[in-house]
């Protein structure tokens, strides 16, 4: 008998195929009756495919053994209540690395010579009219990134690509990489002409991007967010972004996902993205076959591939 797993948002469509293929999947996102479902098959559930997983989903789940998470980022998975009732977690860390820091690369250039507003200028005839105004540019700039990990490390090497200048903070100084290491997030932020937000969401790390941190950025600074919305203060950012308190803004992620506060849209300072930072067809099907992988991993009795707890 297929063992019988709880999907508990939309996946990758080529994931979905290969969790149906080996195993008996319940559907929470698309139930029409959330409570009722779990009711029927919850003592049943082994594992869950997705994030969104709480103390109180997994008591409704007595024989979950394993959850394995679409994303790197598993802030949406209560993981001290996971490892308290010896449920693993997975996730799908490096093979998105690339094109979270090519989408990081690109909303800075489109940030820094205004790209989308461009398209808007020639596409409204413009042109002919006058001129374009003048931009700024990366080359030559510091960026600081606050977060040097798997996805940082990316982002900086295509940033030395574009020939700026890195910096970065962290919890410790990394003792092989060749960056300048400051300790201190708002004196990184004060030498930087970017900063690029890209370390986990989570209580650890919640409104680190304080007023003062961006105030420390100033009025020349820019600020890029591929990581999550949680880790700025929004209110703050967005007062100072509306009086120019900073220079502009680049952001995948938001506070509220994908009802974000439609007081960014009226910003002419700021480059929007709907939190596609993964989006591309190769890489959500190694995120998906990695989903997949560490669950037929635990299934067969193998070593989990990538497992946080
Ligand atoms: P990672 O390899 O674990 O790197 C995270 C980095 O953040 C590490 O260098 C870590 O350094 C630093 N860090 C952790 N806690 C910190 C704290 N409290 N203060 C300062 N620095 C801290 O993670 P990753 O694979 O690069 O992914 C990073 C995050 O990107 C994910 O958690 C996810 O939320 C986000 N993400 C977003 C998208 C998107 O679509 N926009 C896609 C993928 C990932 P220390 O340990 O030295 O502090
Ligand atoms: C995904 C992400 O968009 O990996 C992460 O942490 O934020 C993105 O890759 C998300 O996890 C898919 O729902």
């Amino acid at each position: 008998m297929p063992e019988e797993i709880l999907q508990t948002h939309k996946l990758h469509d080529r994931c979905e195929k290969a969790l149906a293929e080996r195993f008996t999947v319940h559907k929470l996102h698309t139930a029409a009756d959330k409570d009722a479902l779990i009711k029927e098959i919850g003592g049943r559930v082994r594992a869950v495919a997705g994030g969104n997983v709480n103390g109180e989903l997994m008591d409704k789940l007595p024989k979950l053994e394993i959850i394995a998470n679409f994303g790197v980022g598993y802030d949406s998975i209560d993981t001290k209540a996971a490892k308290a009732r010896n449920i693993r977690v997975t996730n799908t860390p490096n093979v998105l690395n690339d094109a979270v820091a090519e989408l990081t690369i690109g909303m800075m250039i489109a940030l820094a010579r205004r790209i989308p507003q461009a398209d808007q200028f020639v596409r409204q005839g413009k042109w002919a009219k006058v001129g374009y105004r003048l931009q700024s540019e990366l080359t030559g700039k510091t960026v600081g990134i606050l977060g040097l990990g798997r996805i940082g490390k990316e982002i900086a090497n295509r940033a030395q690509a574009m020939k700026m200048r890195v910096v970065y903070h962290g919890r410790k100084k990394q003792a092989d990489e060749p960056y300048v290491f400051y300790d201190n997030l708002t004196d990184m932020a004060r030498d930087s002409d970017w900063l690029v937000i890209i370390a986990p969401g989570g209580k650890g790390t919640e409104k680190i991007v304080s007023r003062e941190v961006l105030e420390a950025l100033g009025p020349e600074g820019y600020l890029v967010n591929v990581a999550r919305g949680t880790l700025i203060d929004e209110a703050a950012m967005l007062e100072m972004l509306k009086n120019w308190k900073i220079a502009g803004a680049a952001l995948d992620v938001f506070e509220k996902e994908p009802a974000m506060d439609p007081a960014f849209w009226e910003l002419d300072n700021v480059v929007l993205s709907p939190h596609q930072g993964s989006a591309t067809h190769q890489t959500r099907d190694k995120m998906g076959d990695l989903v997949v992988a560490n669950l037929v991993a635990h299934f067969d009795g193998e070593p989990l591939i990538s497992a946080v707890v």
